[in-house]
């Protein structure tokens, strides 16, 4: 039976989340769009399929074609990333990070990972996350003056702490991460390397950006986010770390994989093969560095004073906004981002002092230069107007006529 017909509450409310994505300017810098192949290869009958275990060495029987998808997978990410193992079966970003640690570290051992106020992840360590709970986790912060990493300060805090673990990569910091200096800076304390590349991954097998897979005993990321595949982790090693990672994955933390989801994972990392993908990449970063010089013009202070990524933070302490106001007025306009912290905030998580703008999502629907010009000014009016509801309506009518100009989910969805 379709769902339209099973369950008509369901199919309008994804109708409408469709809608929703195709009128929106999606400034999410986690957020993308997938295209139909990967949105073919999750929606399919290997959802029905428990396959415990690893490629020919499964608990259930019928395995055979899911064996080939999940070879096709590793050997595939094991190409684009060139990395000597890769695991596909996290379900997740922080189900990557989390299986590294199960497997390599006993509960209570030291973790050095980036302050989640200062841009690190949950699972770096925060004290709400596993990692902060489970291991005896401590933060390095970025410089007050630069806002961006001090690496002699990691040093510092690294031989202070003598970690077993150290974690690079971050969610909202927007310079490039000097993972060969991470190392020798695990290297002087003896601690393994972590390097987290969910939000970068795209850019780094572009060559976008400084490639960690050479320098860190592990490398996690997400699927989605840059690399425009499905939701979903991944996890790469130095084959001597390979039956650690596994068994920590599967049994440690996760039962049967998302068989529909790693047919993705493979689909997804193919396309990341071709040149067009490297394209998109590099254009992410023109995006993102068009729009924040953008912004600047218009007399926002940019976090450490731009970007070389993907992702920007803008700092609303002058213009007496917080970055839960600016969220709020700017989805209304249908324009969406997050409110963010940003470095020595005054402000707590759920207001904050600033917001974080990505372009990945509307790199994927072909806008450029001159597309973010706009939206730079469409972001400026409604912040300029912050209290003007009707005013926020208005905006929003001029987002769906310039999303209109990209479309995206319109060409495969009735709209
Ligand atoms: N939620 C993701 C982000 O927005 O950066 C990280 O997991």
């Amino acid at each position: 039976m379709k769902l339209s017909e099973s369950d008509s509450q369901i199919y309008q409310l994804i109708k409408k989340e469709i809608e929703r994505e195709e009128y929106s300017l999606i400034l999410i810098a986690s957020e993308n769009y997938v295209g139909e192949d990967i949105l073919d290869a999750m929606s399919c009958v290997l959802t029905n399929k428990y396959a415990e275990g690893y490629p020919s060495k499964r608990f259930y029987s019928g395995c055979r074609y899911l064996d080939e998808i999940e070879s096709i997978a590793i050997d595939r990410a094991k190409e684009l990333f060139k990395a000597e193992h890769a695991n596909v079966q996290p379900h997740s970003g922080s189900s990557a990070n989390m299986a590294v640690l199960h497997g390599v570290l006993k509960p209570g051992d030291r973790i050095l990972g980036m302050d989640i106020t200062h841009g690190g992840h949950l699972t770096h360590g925060a004290r709400a996350s596993f990692s902060g709970k489970f291991y005896s986790s401590f933060g390095y912060k970025v410089s007050r003056e630069t806002e961006m990493i001090d690496y002699e300060e990691v040093e510092r805090v690294a031989r202070e702490v003598r970690p077993r673990l150290i974690i690079a990569g971050a969610s909202a910091y927007p310079r490039f991460i000097d993972f060969e200096r991470f190392r020798k800076i695990a290297d002087s304390v003896g601690a393994y390397l972590m390097v987290d590349i969910a939000h970068i991954a795209g850019l780094v097998v572009a060559g976008e950006h400084p490639d960690p897979v050479r320098h860190a005993h592990f490398v996690t990321t997400t699927t989605h986010k840059t690399m425009r595949g499905p939701r979903g982790g991944l996890i790469l090693c130095k084959e001597e770390f390979a039956k650690a990672i596994d068994a920590a994955v599967f049994p440690g933390i996760q039962g049967g994989p998302l068989m529909h989801v790693i047919a993705a994972k493979a689909v997804s990392l193919k396309n990341a093969m071709t040149d067009e993908f490297k394209e998109y990449q590099r254009q992410i970063i023109k995006n993102a560095k068009h729009l924040c010089a953008s912004m600047e013009k218009k007399g926002y202070r940019i976090v450490s004073g731009g970007t070389d990524n993907h992702l920007f933070l803008v700092d609303l302490t002058s213009k007496n906004i917080t970055g839960k106001e600016a969220q709020e007025a700017l989805e209304r306009s249908g324009i969406m981002l997050n409110r963010n912290l940003i470095p020595f905030d005054t402000k707590g998580p759920n207001i904050t002092s600033g917001i974080r703008i990505g372009t990945p999502a509307v790199t994927t629907r072909g806008m450029k230069e001159p597309e973010m010009e706009i939206i730079a000014e469409l972001i400026h009016r409604v912040l300029e107007r912050i209290d003007d509801g009707a005013f926020q309506d208005e905006v929003k009518e001029e987002v769906k006529a310039l999303c209109s100009r990209f479309p995206f989910y319109a060409k495969i969805y009735p709209l």
